[in-house]
């Protein structure tokens, strides 16, 4: 049976309304990441990083999927092998789209976190600084995003998966993040085909051996179409 695993950044929800990372006004150019996006920065200002991803969780719970995340999706049910989606994104645009096999390896706004016993919850649309846990009941909730420093979630489930792909794409993504900036070479030495779907090559375009330039919500659509047909014939 063959597998289609595909890695989405910040650019594959960009054509949704939400900000990108490093795109100048992006989400980083408004905040420092150590400010926002590291356990040192929550422990310093929780209540900065907290109505962070208020901000986010409200913006997200508002966008919709846009054509990429629906021809994904499409993929996925008509395609006669097997689809992951391994998403760096912290929205839910993907399962809005319709897709059912979605990893969070950075953890989603709509989910909640003990940093006490672990449990976790969905997220109020509004969390606050001291929120407590409903299972213990420690006044310690936190997002449920993966910071930097932070171990990405289920990644060796996500290693097994490279192991055994035949395609490899990556959608709107920098390259700049580890791990997920290294899963091309692990896909690769697998022998996946490689297909990169960017505005431009990422830090690591290089070792793609295929690159749709464009907007994943025309390239994408159109590299769907062409998969399912040749599964077809
Ligand atoms: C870990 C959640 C290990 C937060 C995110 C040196 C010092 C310290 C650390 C490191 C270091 N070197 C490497 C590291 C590790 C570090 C890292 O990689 N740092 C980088 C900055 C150098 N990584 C980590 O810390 C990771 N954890 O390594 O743990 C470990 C080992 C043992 C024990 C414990 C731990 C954890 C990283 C996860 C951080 N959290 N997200 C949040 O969302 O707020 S990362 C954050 O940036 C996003 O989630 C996203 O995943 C990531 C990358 O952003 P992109 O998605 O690529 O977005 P970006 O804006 O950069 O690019 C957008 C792209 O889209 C562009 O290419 C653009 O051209 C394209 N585009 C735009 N529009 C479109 C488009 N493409 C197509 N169509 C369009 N329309």
């Amino acid at each position: 049976m063959q597998k289609i695993v595909v890695l989405t950044g910040a650019g594959n929800s960009a054509e949704s309304g939400l900000g990108t990372f490093r795109a100048e006004g992006g989400l980083w150019a408004q905040h420092r990441i150590e400010d926002v996006a590291t356990p040192e920065g929550f422990a310093r200002d929780p209540k900065l990083v907290v109505d962070f991803y208020n901000a986010r969780r409200a913006q997200a719970a508002e966008a919709e999927p846009n054509a990429g995340h629906l021809a994904l999706a499409k993929l996925e049910s008509e395609f006669a092998g097997d689809v992951i989606v391994i998403t760096q994104n912290v929205d839910d645009l993907h399962e809005k789209a319709g897709s059912q096999k979605v990893m969070h390896m950075h953890g989603a706004l709509k989910s909640a976190l003990c940093a006490a016993c672990a449990h976790r919850w969905p997220a109020p649309l509004v969390m606050a600084p001291g929120d407590s846990c409903p299972a213990c009941n420690r006044p310690a909730a936190r997002p449920d995003i993966v910071w930097f420093g932070e171990m990405p979630y289920d990644m060796d489930e996500i290693f097994r998966h490279l192991s055994e792909a035949d395609i490899f794409i990556s959608i709107g993504t920098s390259g700049n993040v580890y791990p997920a900036a290294g899963f091309v070479a692990e896909a690769r030495s697998a022998g996946a085909e490689t297909i990169e779907f960017n505005l431009e090559p990422s830090l690591v375009g290089n070792q793609f051996e295929d690159i749709r330039i464009g907007s994943a919500s025309e390239t994408l659509p159109v590299w769907v179409d062409e998969i399912l047909q040749k599964s077809r014939s």
